[in-house]
This record gives structure tokens, C-alpha cells and sequence, in this order.
């Protein structure tokens, strides 16, 4: 190979205490090693010194990879970009916010490149290219710089996952990426499917995927679970598939295997609230003998019209519904809902808090988390949040700040932002069960417990006036790492 034919993939913070392994780093890794390449991962999450790693790494690399979601990560994406430009890389970016936003992230200075949606082959023939000196035209799925100018190569067509090697977990210290959740006491990540066919309306993989899912075989699944608990001794998987149970004949196939292979996991994954309602006593029982614990579940309101307002596609029966079938079936419910939407009314939050009472009352295990709506780009109610005065950051530094945990909706008074805040955070922390696990120091247990019985208080009144406790509580962030 020409140049030592090094390519080096970097992981941004996210902003989360926890660290979830870097998947999308993983599936790009075998691919170019298939291919010949050397790939090394730099992580910021386990690297302090990362800027001097990816200067030392760039002298002799073909090119950087820096892999980022809105937000946060953008930050030490920029950073790392930097460092590679120092050393005259050639800098790559891809990932969800390259991809919705290609012209802004690739007229960056710092950046030379975006990969747009799935990454595998076109980060491949884009290494290639480098490696010859070839030009870029015609790249398919590339956006590049070209003198002044930048160039959109057409869209390349998604791929087969199955012909994709399995994810290069070799490439990075498991150990450091495994944690302890509702699945089990060492829990790695994995994906078996991407993409999704549904149209929430504040949801980025629709735009991502054009609706459509491209799952990995059954067995193929199963044999790589087998060679994780193997090589690893994970105890279990988080599957981090936007739906991983659109083929119930697969979720099927995939539980038995497990069964089959006694393989003696415990697992997680998002499901929707009107396919667990649907769900049959048979599929069910699988889902539950092959080590399922928890089910992510997207409620998102409890209001009718706002379901439909975000074309979520589910009924709030079909939210109950599910409530009942995970108990009968022993698996812990986590619900998500929202508020904060444009033209959301009292009334509409007022229907969520009942809905998330009744979902308690049928099923006390259920965990409930609230959080204020934020418009993410590529989503439809992104369209319609500018039209409701959202302020679009304009350059990749503006992303950076863009975050869920600050209301970012110019729709939200101070008085009605500040409620909600107190109502996410009351929801936090009276319905969340597993909360006082996850807190290590006693002294905060205490504290988190007195606080616990204010807001159960402040819950059942529906008192949210005077807002103090989030303040208290973003205030000992900075000491324990909480997990929300
Ligand atoms: C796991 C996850 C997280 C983890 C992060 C993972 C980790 N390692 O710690 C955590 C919990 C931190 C997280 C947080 C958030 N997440 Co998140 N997350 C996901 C999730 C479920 C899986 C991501 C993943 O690993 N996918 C599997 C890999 C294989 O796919 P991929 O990442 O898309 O990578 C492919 C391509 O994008 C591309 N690619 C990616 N990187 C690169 C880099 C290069 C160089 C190249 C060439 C190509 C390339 O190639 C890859 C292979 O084809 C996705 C949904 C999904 N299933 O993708 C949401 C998702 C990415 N998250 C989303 C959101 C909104 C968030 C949050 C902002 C809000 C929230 N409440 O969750 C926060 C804040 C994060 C931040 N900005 O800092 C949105 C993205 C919206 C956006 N515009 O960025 C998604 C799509 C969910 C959704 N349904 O809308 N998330
Ligand atoms: S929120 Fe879930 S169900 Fe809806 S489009 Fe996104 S991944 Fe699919």
C-alpha cells in the first residue's frame, strides 16, 4: 500500500455518564480491514489526551473519521478535527448530523468530507481514492470540498447489511464498554437490524433510512451473540436497533436460538407500545424465556391529539395495553414521554401526567421518564418547530450547543419551561425504581430519598410552582454521575 495505509476512526463524549460502545465505529472498522487497512479507534470518553493521540495517529494516516450526533459531540469532533489538521490529514465526517446537514458540516474549515448515511462502502472507496490519489468525483454518497466549491455526489443505495463483516469489537477494550443495567451486571451493546418503517414525526431515522429496515438474519444473530458471550463473558445485550422487532418471525427465530444455544443472557431492546399490545402470548413467552428484562417503549404523550400531532401511530390504549402484557410477562416497561411541543396545552400535559399514573397503578415496575421535546434536524417537526420561530443554529460550533437537556423551543414561556422542568424532574425521581442503584455514595441516597418523598408530594398535588429541586439536583451532577 502506498501510504502505511492507516485509517483512524474517532468516538466523541456525548454528554452521557455512560459509556456505550462505539457501534458506529465498529461496523465502518472490519470493512477497511477486510479491505487491507489498519484501523485504530480513539475514543475521547477513555482518552483525556485525545487531541495529542489523533496528532500522533495523523502523520501517517490516510485520513480521520470523526463519527457525531447533533449535540454534544460535536465539540471534541471539532477538537479532534483540529488536531488531524495540525498534522495536514484529510478530515471525514459521518454519522446522523453530518448526514442531515452535509452543506453546513462539510463547508466547516476544519472538515475536507461527509459520508452521508451508511458509512461502510463509501468510507472504503473514499480510503481507497486517498490512498491512489484519485479525485473524489462521483463518490457516491460523499459530500466533498472541491477548491472553493462543494460538491453532492449522488446517494448511494443502502446495502445488505448481512454482506457487512460482524462488528470489530477487537479492536476496543470490551471490558471498558460493558455496564451494568436492567438487562444484567455486565451488559454490552450490539445491533441486529437499522433503520425502521414507522414515521414519528420527531424521529431522524425515517429521513436516515427512507423507512425502510434492513435486518441482520436470525442466525446470524445468534452466532454472534454466542461468540460475544464467549469471548467477552458478557451476562447480557443491549440491542441498540431503532425497531428490532418489525419481523416477529425473526424475534422468534433469534429468542429460540438463544434458548437453544443456552447462551444464558439477559437483554433490552425498544419496542413500540402498540406492538407489545399486539404481541401474542407465544411471542411473548419467547421474548420473556430468552432473557428479555426490560422493553424500551416510546410512549411520548397521553394526549390524543398530540399522538397524532407527532404521528407516533399508537393509541393511548395501546399504551396501557402493554403496560399489562409486560407484567404478566415479568419484563420491566421503560417508558419515554414528552412535552414541550408547539401548541401543547395544559390539558395535554395534564393527560400525560394520568396516563403515567395509570401505567403505575397497572404495572408499579414501570419506569417512567418525561423529558421537554427537542426538534432535532431531518425530522418533520423540525419543519414545523422553525415555523414556530425555532432558531436554527447556524454552524457546527452553534450544534455543538444544541442540547436536549436546554430548552431550546422559543414556544415555551419561562413560567411554563420552568414547569415542565420540574415536571420531568419529579418524574425522574418518584418513578424511577432502579434510581437509588445507580447512586454511588450513600449520603446522596439519602438525600435523592428525602427528595423522593418532596416530589411524591408535589406529584399527587400537581404543585410544580417554585422550581428548586432541578436546580439542586443539576448542582450534584457535577459530583455523582447520575444516570437519567
Ligand atoms: C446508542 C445511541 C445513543 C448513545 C450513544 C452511543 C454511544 N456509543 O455511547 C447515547 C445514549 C449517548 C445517545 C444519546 C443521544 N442520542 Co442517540 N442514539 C443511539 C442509537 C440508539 C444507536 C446509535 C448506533 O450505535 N447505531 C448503530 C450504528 C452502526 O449506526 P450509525 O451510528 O448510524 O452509524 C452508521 C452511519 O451513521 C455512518 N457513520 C456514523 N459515524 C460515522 C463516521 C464516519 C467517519 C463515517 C464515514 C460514517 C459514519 O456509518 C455507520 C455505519 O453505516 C441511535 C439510533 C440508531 N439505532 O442508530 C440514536 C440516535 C442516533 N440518537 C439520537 C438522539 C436524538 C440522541 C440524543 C441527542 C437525545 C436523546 N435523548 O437520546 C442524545 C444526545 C447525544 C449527543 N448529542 O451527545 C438520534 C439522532 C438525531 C441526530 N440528529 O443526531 C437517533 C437517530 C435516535 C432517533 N430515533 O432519532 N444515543
Ligand atoms: S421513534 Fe421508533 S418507531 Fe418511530 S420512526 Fe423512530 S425508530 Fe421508528
Amino acid at each position: 500500500m502506498g501510504l502505511s495505509g492507516r485509517v483512524v476512526l474517532f468516538y466523541p463524549r456525548t454528554g452521557v455518564p455512560v459509556n456505550r460502545a462505539p457501534l458506529s465505529l465498529l461496523a465502518l472498522a472490519p470493512v477497511l480491514e477486510k479491505a487491507g487497512y489498519e484501523v485504530e479507534i480513539v475514543d475521547a470518553r477513555l482518552d483525556d489526551d485525545f487531541e495529542h493521540t489523533i496528532r500522533k495517529l495523523s502523520r501517517s494516516a490516510l485520513c480521520i473519521g470523526v463519527s457525531s450526533m447533533t449535540g454534544f459531540q460535536i465539540r471534541d469532533g471539532l477538537a479532534a478535527s483540529a488536531a488531524a489538521k495540525e498534522q495536514g490529514a484529510f478530515v471525514v465526517w459521518g454519522g446522523f448530523h453530518p448526514t442531515l446537514l452535509p452543506e453546513q458540516t462539510v463547508s466547516h474549515p476544519l472538515v475536507d468530507a461527509v459520508v452521508r448515511g451508511q458509512g461502510e462502502l463509501t468510507l472504503l472507496e473514499l480510503v481507497q481514492r486517498l490512498e491512489k490519489g484519485d479525485e473524489l468525483k462521483g463518490l457516491l454518497g460523499l459530500s466533498y470540498k472541491y477548491g472553493r466549491e462543494v460538491q453532492h455526489n449522488p446517494e448511494r443505495l443502502l446495502e445488505d447489511v448481512n454482506k457487512f463483516p460482524p462488528l470489530a469489537y477487537h479492536l476496543i477494550n470490551v471490558e471498558k464498554y460493558c455496564v451494568k443495567d436492567e438487562a444484567s451486571d455486565k451488559t454490552l451493546d450490539y445491533i441486529t437490524s437499522r433503520g425502521c418503517v414507522h414515521r414519528c414525526a420527531f424521529c431522524a431515522i425515517s429521513r436516515f433510512y427512507g423507512r425502510k429496515w434492513f435486518p441482520l438474519s436470525s442466525r446470524r444473530v445468534v452466532e454472534e451473540l454466542k461468540s460475544l458471550v464467549w469471548r467477552y463473558r458478557i451476562k447480557g445485550v443491549r440491542f441498540q436497533d431503532d425497531n428490532f422487532f418489525v419481523d416477529r418471525r425473526r424475534v422468534v427465530e433469534i429468542c429460540r436460538g438463544i434458548v437453544e444455544e443456552g447462551l444464558d443472557i439477559g437483554w433490552s431492546a425498544s419496542c413500540r407500545c402498540d406492538y407489545v399490545a399486539g404481541f401474542s402470548d407465544e411471542l411473548m413467552g419467547w421474548i420473556s424465556r430468552s432473557g428479555c428484562r426490560s422493553l424500551l417503549l416510546g410512549a411520548e404523550s397521553g394526549s390524543p391529539r398530540i399522538l397524532e400531532l407527532i404521528k407516533k401511530d399508537i393509541t393511548v390504549s395501546d399504551i396501557l395495553r402493554s403496560a399489562e402484557k409486560c407484567k404478566k410477562f415479568g419484563i420491566v416497561p421503560e417508558y419515554s414521554f414528552m412535552v414541550g411541543f408547539p401548541g401543547e396545552t395544559y390539558g395535554d400535559v395534564y393527560m400525560t401526567i394520568r396516563v403515567m399514573e395509570k401505567l403505575r397503578e397497572i404495572n408499579p415496575e414501570s419506569h417512567l421518564s418525561l423529558f421537554i421535546y427537542t426538534p432535532y434536524p431531518g425530522t418533520p417537526l423540525y419543519e414545523f418547530s422553525l415555523k414556530h420561530g425555532l432558531r436554527e443554529p447556524r454552524s457546527l460550533e452553534e450544534w455543538a450547543f444544541f442540547s436536549y437537556d436546554v430548552a431550546v423551543s422559543p414556544w415555551l414561556t419561562k413560567e411554563y419551561g420552568e414547569m415542565l422542568e420540574e415536571l420531568c424532574f419529579i418524574t425522574w425521581l418518584v418513578h424511577h425504581p432502579s434510581l437509588k442503584h445507580k447512586v454511588s455514595k450513600k449520603s446522596l441516597g439519602v438525600l435523592l430519598e428525602a427528595l423522593g418523598k418532596i416530589e411524591s408530594i408535589r406529584w399527587k398535588t400537581r404543585f410544580l410552582k417554585l422550581p428548586l429541586e432541578p436546580r439542586i439536583i443539576k448542582w450534584l451532577r457535577k459530583y455523582e454521575k447520575l444516570v437519567r
